[in-house]
């Protein structure tokens, strides 16, 4: 197996899905400042980790699961956009281009990103009247998703006050942790092996906290408050390491073929020293 041809495969096939996400009958304004976010690149992870749950398992993602998929990257999409709002993080890049409100203003980006999660559970909704399998994968969509979840971890960025170890750990878990939790428990739903379901959760649980930590060591330069800011920058790579090295142990007992996420997972998690 090659990992890149197979990642951009898979990548590509998502793409091409997710152009015709986005519905003609959207106000040309809001649509093209949703489209300029939604398809303005990025690595694609959760859809990709959604598609290579059912795909370890030799299934071949029905047109059902791209949907499902599109409608994790429209949740992820709509938070780096209201992230970035000046009442968020005020920031006025991201991939490299202008944020969204620096480009159509803070009121269409604001909407554009309430259109993009209301989106995701249209196409959530979509499956699940097609098949009810994706009921119980929208449910835990939305509980990872929202005030217990991923907005959850938000708000304790901002409300916390003291950013000891524990506290940076258990807001990465709900911000960062959550929604990749979500990729990987709908996609072990989706699958129907949900019997499988201990080694995905642990899988995820190393995942999103290696995930986090590798986006702080990778932003060390910009003197922000950061779990890897607090370990220094060795030790935050070893632990990186060790935090690799559990989720692909984890994968192990998975029950299923797993060399392409495991690839993925040393590839994402290893950025902050290799790249992807
Ligand atoms: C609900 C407003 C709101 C925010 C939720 C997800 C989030 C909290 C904020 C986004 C900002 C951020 C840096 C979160 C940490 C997780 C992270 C590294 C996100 C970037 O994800 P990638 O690397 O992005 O998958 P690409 O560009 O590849 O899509």
């Amino acid at each position: 197996m090659n990992f890149q041809v197979e990642y951009e495969k898979l990548k590509g096939a998502f793409e091409s899905r997710l152009e015709r996400t986005v519905s003609d009958r959207v106000p040309s304004k809001l649509r093209e400042s949703m489209n300029y976010s939604l398809l303005g690149g990025g690595k694609r992870l959760r859809p990709i980790l959604y598609l290579s749950v059912l795909c370890s398992y030799g299934i071949v993602p029905r047109e059902s699961d791209y949907l499902f998929a599109s409608a994790l990257e429209c949740v992820h999409t709509y938070s780096l956009i209201h992230d970035d709002l000046p009442v968020m993080d005020n920031d006025d890049v991201r991939r490299g281009a202008p944020t969204n409100h620096k480009k159509y203003g803070e009121a269409v980006a604001l909407l554009a990103g309430d259109a993009l999660l209301t989106l995701a559970f249209e196409l959530a909704g979509k499956c699940a009247s097609s098949d009810p399998i994706y009921a119980e994968a929208a449910y835990v969509l939305a509980c990872n998703a929202g005030g217990s979840g991923m907005v959850g971890g938000q708000a304790m960025e901002f409300t916390c006050g003291a950013y000891d170890e524990k506290t940076l750990t258990d807001i990465s878990a709900l911000k960062t942790g959550k929604l990749i939790e979500a990729a990987i428990v709908c996609g072990t739903i989706s699958a129907d092996r949900k019997e499988n379901i201990g080694a995905w959760l642990e899988f995820s649980d190393s995942f999103g906290k290696a995930f986090q930590l590798c986006d702080d060591i990778l932003d060390l330069d910009n003197g922000e408050r950061s779990l890897a800011a607090l370990l220094g920058k060795s030790n935050a790579e070893k632990y990186l390491c060790e935090l690799t090295d559990r989720a692909v142990a984890a994968l192990d007992r998975t029950d299923g073929n797993t060399e392409f996420l495991k690839e993925l997972t040393k590839a994402v998690l290893l950025r902050a020293t290799d790249g992807l």
